[in-house]
């Protein structure tokens, strides 16, 4: 007799999605997915931004265990992707274990089970807490004099106002990374005039983006497996790229070759390419991968301001040099707190050790997936996944798949309560560091990926290396506490 676990999903985004779905194939359905929001999706809910695409081909972009033959794009947008994952809630049969307006605000660890509570001060018991809460989800604000003072409108670009016009008005940037580019590459044109603040340039590598017709359509619809082929090409393809990322060599040159190509045979002013140029290496930061955006930052009404921002007044943006830039909308493209993860939850986990105290150092988890001092919690895309320029939903697949292996464990009453062994959360961590010099991201600039000592947080060997390190638990890595109380099944 198998026992029966009482499941909590915290997140129902992509990765929530995710795990739950695997936990389905598993052949457990004693789960739940408690969302905060009114409707599952996530980032893709939550960024509607003009110009919003996938930098991961479609094809790679899905689930494999879900594909999708409709793809319009090798690269979609954004409110495809959230159709598609919208639409996994349905296809799946996951939309009955779904809980939307349910904000997750603590939970506690106390024999063997987790208390949660809500935000509306509920209270339930499981015996797996699991956080799929996203990695780019807390917008970051610019700490800039005046932004309060603005008279026209400002929002960030993932609480994009559409009751704003921007058609033929005045529209300031701000930021220069995946967003900031997508959203010059859409609005040139649209805007009567637009400028870009930028602190820093970005490398940009070109965009291949072609419909797929409608034959191809057909064929991925009649003969599934083709899908199944193109993401394990994509996966193969991206694989051998994302070698580059963790290792000095020909493929980082000829990446890095091909960025400076596109910049010296797509931006013709001299003087524009020189202000366009990143004083570090390619990928450093998060690459970005558009072909728009060069064509549209040399439109007559598309301006590149790079004197810094002194203050923002009420009627526009004041630069170093004393120009006022007048303005009548003021997008915020100025990225996330990629280091929040599942804050402002809080959590307590074995003898009332507190998130924040085990993170006092900074987030560190065991293989990305679990914490020492919190038993039978696991997180997906913990600190130091793959998340660099990969497809999250494979990383997600991995991680999902490692759980459902440990809730395996536990319903085969192997333990009652596991947790990642201290030390051995210690050598992952100290292996970590040691590879991280060597990855591109170490190469000196700024990014979202560096945490507070300035050390990326990612995982710094290939991504082939995730999948293999979570493709079994290690029980000799864990503590394993063996079962105290039988569980109870729900209802
Ligand atoms: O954010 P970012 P993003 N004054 O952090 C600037 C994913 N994504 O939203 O570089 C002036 O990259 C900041 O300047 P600097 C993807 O993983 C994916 O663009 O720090 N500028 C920078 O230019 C991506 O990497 C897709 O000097 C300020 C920008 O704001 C991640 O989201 C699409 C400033 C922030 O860039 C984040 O991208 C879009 C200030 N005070 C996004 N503060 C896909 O296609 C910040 N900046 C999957």
């Amino acid at each position: 007799m198998k026992r029966t676990p009482t499941i909590a999903i915290i997140g129902g985004a992509m990765s929530g999605l995710c795990m739950a779905a695997k936990l389905k194939a598993a052949g457990i359905t004693t789960f739940t997915i408690y969302e905060q929001g009114s409707q599952l999706g996530g980032t893709w809910r939550d960024n509607t931004y003009p110009g919003l695409t996938c930098d991961v081909p479609s094809r790679f972009y899905q689930f494999r265990f879900a594909p999708n033959p409709d793809w319009s794009r090798w690269f979609s947008g954004g409110a495809e992707i959230w159709r598609y994952f919208d639409g996994i809630a349905d296809r799946l049969g996951l939309r009955e274990h779904v809980e939307l307006n349910s904000e997750v605000v603590d939970a506690r660890f106390e024999g063997q089970r987790w208390t949660v509570a809500f935000a509306d001060g509920r209270e339930i018991e499981v015996d797996f807490l699991i956080s799929a809460c996203g990695l780019l989800r807390v917008p970051r604000y610019p700490d800039i004099p005046g932004l309060d003072s603005f008279d026209g409108a400002a929002f960030h670009s993932a609480r994009w106002d559409h009751e704003v016009p921007v058609a033929g008005r005045r529209v300031g940037l701000i930021g220069t990374g995946s967003t900031g580019a997508q959203i010059v590459g859409a609005l040139g044109g649209v805007a009567g005039d637009l400028k870009m603040f930028q602190r820093t340039a970005q490398w940009v590598f070109p965009m291949y983006n072609p419909r797929f017709s409608r034959l191809t359509r057909a064929l991925h619809r009649r003969f599934p497996k083709l899908d199944t082929l193109a993401y394990d090409a994509c996966r193969a393809t991206i694989d051998w790229v994302a070698m580059a990322l963790v290792a000095p060599g020909r493929r980082r040159d000829a990446i890095q070759a091909i960025c400076r190509r596109h910049l010296r045979k797509k931006v013709a002013d001299p003087d524009l390419r020189v202000a366009l140029t990143p004083g570090y290496e390619p990928m450093c930061k998060r690459i970005v991968i558009s072909s728009d955006f060069y064509p549209a930052i040399q439109r007559d009404d598309v301006h590149l301001i790079t004197d810094g921002i002194e203050r923002v007044e009420p009627r526009g943006v004041r630069t170093a040099d004393g120009t006022l830039h007048e303005l009548d909308v003021l997008v915020l493209a100025t990225g996330f707190d990629a280091h929040a993860y599942f804050q402002p939850m809080t959590l307590t986990g074995r003898d009332g050790l507190t998130l924040r105290e085990a993170w006092a150092d900074g987030p560190r988890g065991y293989m990305t997936v679990a914490l020492p001092g919190f038993p039978n919690f696991f997180m997906l895309m913990g600190p130091h996944s793959p998340v660099g320029n990969y497809s999250l939903t494979e990383i997600a697949e991995t991680q999902a798949g490692y759980v459902v292996q440990w809730i395996e464990l536990w319903r085969d009453g192997r333990y009652g309560a596991a947790e990642p062994r201290q030390d051995a959360t210690d050598r992952f961590n100290a292996r970590l560091r040691e590879a991280i010099p060597g990855t591109v991201w170490a190469s000196g600039c700024n990014s979202w990926y560096l945490d507070e000592d300035g050390i990326p947080e990612l995982w710094a060997w290939a991504p082939k290396r995730h999948r293999q390190e979570l493709s079994a638990p290690r029980l000799h890595d864990f503590e394993l506490e063996p079962v105290a109380v039988p569980a109870v099944a729900p209802g």
